[in-house]
């Protein structure tokens, strides 16, 4: 279309729902400007960015002038305005809505459950100079362990990505906060065979674009394995 630029999104790719928006752009090879936006030099805050985001938060995409803000929205958004393989965002209504189920669910529990584990063991660390008491991380492992014991029992019951044969817009939000706490050496799939085995097939599916927006996290792990 004359005239038409690239989408662009603004990211920080600490940030599990940005590396997922980054992953699907470049695995369906979707033209995008990427601007950077440092959450820990407090760059969602600045006025330009506020003006963008009054939420203060990243992913944010922009499209010819169309501003969206949360990852779930994104991601639907660029899988329906782009020719993208189905089994991202089925058309078909029920496919569709097991993908809408998985996502409605995600932000509550395998989000909130992974990030806090990640907040704990790193975050606020970081910021208070002293370890979080164990006693709060041992409730936020117990937390999460509960969240994946769902996606073994309910969501990969019988299938084998989240939400059907194939990988959907389900797997790459899940995957990106399930690697997060990987941040402090935390493996959180490290015991459990089934979900093990799902990893390895959304990152066989994702290819180099997974370890590239991965990378971050790669090198925080591998900084705090040094420490040890
Ligand atoms: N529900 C939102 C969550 C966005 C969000 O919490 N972003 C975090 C990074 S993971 C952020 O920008 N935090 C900055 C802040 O709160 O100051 C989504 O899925 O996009």
């Amino acid at each position: 279309m004359a005239g038409r630029q690239f989408v662009k999104v603004y990211l920080d790719l600490m940030s599990q729902p940005c590396r997922a928006v980054l992953i699907f752009l470049k695995n369906n090879k979707i033209p995008h400007t990427v601007v950077n936006v440092a959450l820990r030099k407090g760059e969602q805050t600045l006025p330009e960015f506020t003006k963008l985001n009054p939420m203060q938060k990243v992913p944010v995409m922009e499209d010819n002038g169309f501003v969206l803000t949360e990852s779930d929205a994104i991601l639907k958004y660029l899988a329906t305005t782009n020719n993208v393989p189905d089994h991202w965002y089925p058309k078909h209504p029920e496919k569709r809505a097991r993908v809408d189920e998985y996502t409605a669910w995600h932000h509550m529990n395998t989000r909130m459950h992974a990030a806090k584990v990640f907040m704990f063991e790193v975050l606020l660390p970081r910021m208070m100079g002293q370890p979080t008491e164990p006693v709060k991380i041992e409730k936020a492992l117990v937390e999460l362990e509960g969240t994946l014991d769902k996606l073994e029992n309910m969501f990969l019951k019988r299938q084998a990505f989240l939400c059907g044969d194939d990988i959907s817009l389900a797997d790459l939000l899940a995957i990106c906060e399930l690697m997060q706490p990987l941040g402090s050496g935390r493996d959180v799939l490290k015991n459990r065979p089934k979900l093990l085995s799902w990893r390895n097939r959304v990152q066989s599916a994702l290819a180099d674009s997974f370890d590239e927006a991965h990378s971050i996290v790669y090198r925080l792990r591998d900084k705090s394995k040094a420490k040890l």
